[in-house]
Parts: C-alpha cells; structure tokens; sequence
C-alpha cells in the first residue's frame, strides 16, 4: 500500500510512451513509442508510482483522449494522462520554436551567415504556443496532483517544457520540488545570443524557477550556470560550477548521465524475432567486415561526414574494396522540418554518389535501410565490426551504450568527441572529433585492421561500464535527489527555532 510519505512522481513529456490506435467502438491497441526518452523512462514505474503526463500525437489519441474525458488511465501499468492542445499551438510550439529553433541552438547547427531568420512567425509561435502549450501542461499536472498529501516531484522532460517550471509554480506554488532533466547538449552563452532578449530571459529564468536542473554531463551542467550568469542580472553562481542562486532561489546544476535498460535490451535480442532480423542482415553482410550506424535522420547525427569518411578510406585504402559493408538503418524524423527533409535527401545522394563510384556486380560499398524497427536496430547492433557514432553534438548517444551491450563480434565502437556518451566509453573507443573527416577514416583503418585481442579488450571493457549503470539507476539518482532535499526542507521546519536573545 502507498504510504503517504511515498512521493508521487510526475514525467511531463512532449511525447508519451504509448501511442493508440482506434480499432473499435470505445477500443484501442496500444503501441510502445519510439525514441531515446521513452526507451530511458520506460523502466521508471517499478520503483515509485508515477504519473506521466505528455502530449497527444495523433488523431487517435486525441480519440483516446476523448473517450477516457482527459481523465488518467492506467495503460501497461503507468498511470497517464494526455493534454490535447489546440493543433495551430502544437504546431508553433513544436515545429517553429523547440524542433528547428531550440534543438539547433543546442547542437548549433546553424548555417550563420543564412540562418536562422528570428521571423514574425518564430515570435508569434513563441506567444501563441510554445508558451500556451507549456501552460497547458502545467495545468493538467495540477489539476492531476492538487489535493495530494503526498510530496511531489514534476520532472518536466527536455527542451521543449523549458516554460514549463514557471507555469507550475504559478499553478502550484511551492508545493512541489520541480526538477527537469535535459537531454540534449547545453552550450555555453554565445550559442543562446541567437534567441531574442524577450525570449531568452524568461525561458533561462523559468529554468531557475526549478529547484534544480539535471544535465546529461558536467559539462552541460556548467554550460547552463555560466549561460545564466551571463544573461540574467542578479545571477551568481559564487564560484560554484554546479549551483546558480537567483531571486532568492539556490538552483542546483546536476549531472544524471542517462543509460539504458540493461535487461529489457538483452531479453529483446534474444527472442526468436530479433534472431530472424539478425539473419536476414548476416545475408546481406556476408563474410565482410560491417560498419554500421544507426540513428534518426538528423543533421546533429553527422551522416553526411561519416560518408565523406567511408570514400576517402576506400580511396586511400583500397584493400578495403569488397571487404566491407556500410549498413545506415536510418529512422526518418521530424519530415514536417525543411532542414530535415533535405538533409535526407542529400544523405541518400552521397551514399548513392559511393555506390555509383564503387560498387561492381559482387559489391554494393553502402545500404540504407530507412525505417522505424528497434528490433532490427538491436540485431544490427550484435553483428558489428565497427559501430560509428560520430554526431557533431549529442546529450548521450543509447545506440553507444546499446551497442557495446548485445554485440558479438568484439566490435570496435568509433565515438565523437562531442556525444555525452564520450565521458563513459572514450577511454575504451576510438575517439574522433566530428569534422574530421579525414582522421574519421583513418579511425576506421585502424579499426578494420585491430588485432582479436586488442578488441575484445577494449569490448569487454566498454560491456562493463555499460552494464553497471542502468537507466534504473539515472532515474533513482534523480529522485533520491529530490527526496534528500524535501526530507532536509522537513527537518529544517520541524526543528523549533533558537528563540532570540
Ligand atoms: C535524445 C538525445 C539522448 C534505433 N532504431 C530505432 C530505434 N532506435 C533506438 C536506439 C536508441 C534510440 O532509438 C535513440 O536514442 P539516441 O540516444 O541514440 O538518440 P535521440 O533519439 O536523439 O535521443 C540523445 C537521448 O535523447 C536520451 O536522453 O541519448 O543524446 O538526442 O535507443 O536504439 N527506435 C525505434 N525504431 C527504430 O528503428 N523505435
């Protein structure tokens, strides 16, 4: 039974874990979502009750929605609950400010001299939905826990909920801890003069309004308290690098680097399914060597480089010819963004531009396979010679950590300096700055022509990291957190004040 000092948890996610699927009167399939986030909070429910609040994504959510009258449902053992914004909002809140603009400030993928343009659409979406949607989160979480005798933690997920502590605090006061967790990079001040004044201090300042901030680095974590010292008067962090104090509030800057679910990835390779998937790729692999990557179609990602990579190794090493296969199994995202679409084209454009110069009647240098199966990425990630990761920026990277977890074959993992997942694995993987493409190359040289016994050394090792850090424990480490801090808040206010001389 929940004792009242149990704390109720409460994700805020633009995206759910589940997604349905109308297939009768008052009926509905539900599916597990895709992505990084959902993968690392899917594990979450085991220890606490939690409440998960996140966005409709379809129409038949919406029917979901509709049919269980907004109220929460448990689903698969999660107590959820979906806000359903008006879709013009959605559409500002997700497609103009958080995807094109926030994501690509934080992983600065900026074209400078050409973009970004801050339009009258970028203000109005900012106005008209990034700021009333974070709203409307805000008040469906009080509406969910107001009444609550139990302590509350919110942990309002990712970049696109940066509003959302200063709504919850409207809402709710200071009722509630508010810890948000971002997963992507967090630069430091210059990439954030991008962003107009009027939209910069108040989502810097809503952040402050948490009681702290967790980051997938150190580094990260830094990135945010030297950005709030810079932009907001009255800011100091008093030479700390993990703590900011502003209005009146000591705000706490901290690493949570986020893993995997160890177990459910090694029960998930080893079903019948996944094996048939891992067959199926062996016959197109054959006895070559097999650079794989996998990731969501996304400039931050770096395809393009790795391919430039991969010709100038078949170039200037051409005792590879023939004796390896690139494999990209690439997820296509966010289609609706211009820079999106176009970037998978010019991805399919390279990889067709090696095939067209390299390929003979035995050989085809580069696959694609695009689409979204997390099976087959898993079977993928077993049969590796090399796994490139080699994203120009990058919170974590989980294909790292998935990766080094199932694979079989002692495989090399060639890892960007700027992937999160660089702080754990660099020590055992070979480390590449992403622009080079040409050290990227002779990075994979090395790999193809490491000895058996230097890579398995190197595997078992990066095996180990992985296996002692579990999604389990980046979330409990989070809300021990919380919990040390609401039970010191008790302490403070249960011991009787020294009465004045
Ligand atoms: C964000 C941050 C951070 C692979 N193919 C399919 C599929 N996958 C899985 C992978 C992995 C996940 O999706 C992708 O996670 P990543 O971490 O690699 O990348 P992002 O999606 O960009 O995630 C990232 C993460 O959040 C967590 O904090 O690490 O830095 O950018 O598990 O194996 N999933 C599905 N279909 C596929 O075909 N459903």
């Amino acid at each position: 039974m929940t004792k009242s000092t149990d704390p109720l948890i409460v994700i805020a996610s633009n995206r759910g874990p589940f997604s349905f699927e109308k297939t009768g009167k008052g009926e509905f399939d539900v599916k597990r979502g895709a992505g990084g986030l959902v993968t690392a909070l899917s594990a979450l429910a085991e220890r606490h009750e939690v409440l998960w609040v996140a966005s409709t994504m379809t129409k038949d959510d919406r029917k979901w929605v509709k049919h269980h009258e907004g109220q929460v449902q448990n689903v698969e053992g999660i107590n959820l609950k979906l806000v359903d914004p008006d879709p013009d909002a959605y559409e500002g809140y997700y497609n103009v400010i958080a995807n094109p603009l926030l994501w690509f400030i934080q992983h600065q993928l900026w074209d400078i001299p050409r973009k970004p343009s801050i339009t009258e659409e970028t203000w109005k979406s900012w106005e008209e939905g990034y700021k009333p949607v974070n709203q409307i989160f805000a008040k469906a979480i009080a509406e969910a826990v107001e009444g609550s005798d139990r302590p509350v933690i919110v942990m309002p997920q990712d970049y696109h909920l940066y509003m959302a502590p200063h709504y919850l605090r409207q809402e709710l006061g200071e009722q509630v801890q508010i810890q948000p967790f971002i997963h992507i990079p967090w630069p430091g001040p210059d990439a954030w003069r991008i962003l107009p004044t009027q939209i910069r201090i108040p989502l810097l300042s809503s952040l402050l309004e948490s009681d702290r901030v967790g980051f997938q680095t150190k580094k990260d974590a830094f990135n945010f308290v030297q950005t709030c010292r810079f932009y907001l008067e009255g800011a100091h962090s008093h030479g700390r690098r993990d703590a900011i104090e502003y209005q009146g509030r000591d705000v706490a800057a901290r690493d949570f680097p986020i893993s995997i679910d160890v177990n459910r990835v090694q029960t998930m390779v080893a079903e019948h399914e996944t094996q048939l998937e891992k067959n199926q790729l062996m016959n197109i692999v054959g006895d070559r060597s097999l650079i794989l990557r996998v990731d969501r179609v996304e400039p931050s990602k770096n395809n393009l480089r790795g391919f430039e990579a991969y010709r100038t190794l078949l170039e200037n090493h051409p005792e590879h010819r023939g004796k390896v296969q690139f494999l990209a199994l690439l997820v296509p995202s966010r289609m609706k963004v211009g820079a999106y679409s176009d970037h998978l084209a010019e991805v399919m454009a390279e990889a067709g531009m090696i095939n067209a110069t390299y390929s003979n009647s035995f050989w085809e240098p580069v696959r694609i396979v695009l689409g979204d199966n997390y099976r087959r990425a898993l079977a993928a990630m077993q049969i590796y010679d090399i796994l490139l990761v080699n994203p120009i920026a990058d919170g974590m990277n989980l294909v790292a950590k998935e990766g080094v977890l199932v694979n079989q074959q002692d495989g090399v993992l060639i890892l960007s300096e700027f992937a999160g997942a660089f702080y754990e694995l660099g020590e055992n993987a070979l480390t590449v700055s992403p622009f080079d493409v040409y050290g990227l190359s002779e990075m994979m040289h090395k790999a193809l022509t490491m000895s058996g016994t230097e890579r398995q050394r190197r595997a078992e090792k990066l095996r180990k990291t992985v296996m002692a850090a579990d999604v389990r424990e980046w979330f409990y480490a989070q809300v021990d957190e919380a919990l040390h801090a609401l039970n010191s808040q008790d302490k403070k206010s249960s011991t009787p004040s020294t009465p004045s001389a």
